[in-house]
This record gives C-alpha cells, sequence and structure tokens, in this order.
C-alpha cells in the first residue's frame, strides 16, 4: 500500500487506487479492472469527486425501488467487490436480496475468489453463475446466471456495468439500477435508475436511503412514479460539461 500522509489534497483518490491494486493482487479485479478505474476517475474529477444532487435523487429512486422489489438481486463484479465489498453484503441483507458474482473477463478462478472474498466481508452466501440458467440478448460471460438469482430477479443492482448486459437485463423484462461515473455510457443511458456517483460514496448513502424507506413500500412506489432518469442523466452531463 503506497504511503500516502491523511493531509494529502488527492488522499480519497490515491487510497480508492490502492483497494483497486489490491483487488488485482487478490486475484479478485481483472487487469482491465484498472482501466476501467481510471475512466471512472477521469469522470469523477470532472464532477468535483462530490455526491450531486442528481445522484441523490437516483439513490432515491434505487433504494424505492429496491425496497418495493419482490427478488431483488445484488450482482457483484470484480472493481465493485474490491472497493466495497461490506457495502454490499449489507446492501444485500438489508433488502433481503442474493448477492451474485457475474464478471465480465470470464475466469472461474477469479468468480471464486470473488465469492470467497465476499464471504470474508461477511456474506452468508453467494449465488455463482451456472451453465444452465443463460441469459437472452447477449454473448459475453455474463449471459451465465443463476437461476435463483438474476435470472428470477426483477430487480438487479449492477454496479459498475458493461452495457451489453445491462440492455439484456432490461430486454429480459427486469429493472436495472447501476452505478457509473460516466452519464453517457451505454450503461448508464439503458438502466432503469442511474447513480451517476463513485460507488465509493454511493454505497453508504444507498444505504441510508434503503434504511428510512424500508417501512414504506407505498410511499416507494409513488417516488418511483415521479422519477425521471433522463432528467438525472441530463443534469449529470451538464455537470460534466460545465464543471458545476
Ligand atoms: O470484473 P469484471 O470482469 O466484470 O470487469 C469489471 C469492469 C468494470 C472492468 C467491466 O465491467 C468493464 O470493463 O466495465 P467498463 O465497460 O469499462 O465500464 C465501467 C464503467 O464504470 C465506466 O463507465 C466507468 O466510468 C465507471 N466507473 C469506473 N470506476 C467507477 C465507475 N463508476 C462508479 N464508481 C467507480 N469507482
Amino acid at each position: 500500500m503506497t504511503d500516502v500522509p491523511a493531509t494529502h489534497p488527492r488522499y480519497a483518490s490515491l487510497r480508492t487506487r490502492d483497494a483497486i491494486v489490491a483487488g488485482v493482487e487478490k486475484g479478485v479485479t481483472s487487469i482491465h479492472g484498472l482501466v476501467a478505474h481510471g475512466r471512472g476517475e477521469a469522470f469523477d474529477y470532472l464532477l468535483g469527486e462530490r455526491s450531486h444532487d442528481f445522484a441523490l435523487d437516483a439513490t432515491d429512486a434505487a433504494a424505492a425501488m429496491l425496497v418495493a422489489a419482490e427478488r431483488p438481486v445484488v450482482s457483484v463484479n470484480g472493481n465493485a467487490a474490491a472497493l466495497v465489498p461490506g457495502e454490499l453484503v449489507a446492501l444485500a441483507a438489508a433488502v433481503a436480496a442474493p448477492l451474485e458474482v457475474n464478471i465480465f473477463h470470464a475466469s472461474k478462478e477469479r468468480e471464486r475468489t470473488i465469492r470467497e472474498h465476499m464471504e470474508a466481508h461477511g456474506a452468508p452466501d453467494v449465488l455463482m453463475p451456472t451453465r444452465h440458467a443463460v441469459l437472452d440478448h447477449i454473448d459475453s460471460n455474463r449471459r451465465f446466471v443463476n437461476p435463483d438469482g438474476i435470472q428470477a430477479a426483477d430487480v438487479v443492482f449492477v454496479p459498475l456495468e458493461d452495457g451489453d448486459r445491462c440492455r439484456a437485463l432490461v430486454r429480459s423484462g427486469k429493472r436495472v439500477i447501476t452505478v457509473d461515473l460516466n452519464p453517457m455510457s451505454r450503461t448508464a443511458r439503458t438502466a432503469t435508475v442511474t447513480i451517476v456517483d463513485n460507488v465509493i460514496r454511493a454505497l453508504p448513502l444507498l444505504l441510508e436511503r434503503v434504511g428510512a424507506r424500508r417501512d414504506d413500500t407505498g410511499a416507494a412506489r409513488a417516488l418511483l412514479d415521479r422519477y425521471d432518469n433522463e432528467r438525472v442523466l441530463r443534469a449529470a452531463e451538464a455537470a460534466v460539461r460545465t464543471g458545476r
């Protein structure tokens, strides 16, 4: 781990880099995950590395969608597992959703390592992709899912996603919540709810909102009726372009 003094102006960003590098070293994160992280960092820099109002609105809608869901699932890839493992475990427990490993860069060994990593962070059970449940409308490794998890889900939480699977999930009739710092990505534009924020900041905020919404699914549904993801994306893109 890099010896970064807490007073360093880029302390939080550098510690997050360390977490991704540690993920690669442990075999949790794909080497490609470093590149994806760098892209995210660039957008975060343009967004001032803070959670904007459009992110908070989307986070509230995501919480509402998760508490109102019949069969929610929390999907885990190598970057999310490295950056927010404990928060993903807490989120899954808070909305009674299984965690399911689903990765783009195919590797049986990495799938197992991610499962063990999540278990080490307190996950009681982690669903794995199978060969007998296959998502339609997609050809990558992400098509292999679990029959008791993503295949049967009505709402799937997919932080740091690739656009193809997001589209396939939506075309399969599922509602998709994503966290993506790039409001122009295919994932951001295809998801039902897009939280344009760093997953590091978004997960604690989402957990807090789930706690606040848990006891009132009627209010959660009413909020979802009013929610407009297009408006959120327009505001996020404007923030990236203008720096405000
Ligand atoms: O573990 P795997 O094999 O499933 O691979 C995971 C990655 C993320 C490497 C894979 O899904 C991938 O290649 O994703 P993309 O297509 O590069 O997209 C990642 C998106 O996440 C980009 O739009 C980035 O801007 C965004 N992103 C990166 N880091 C963060 C982020 N969004 C939120 N928080 C971050 N920390």
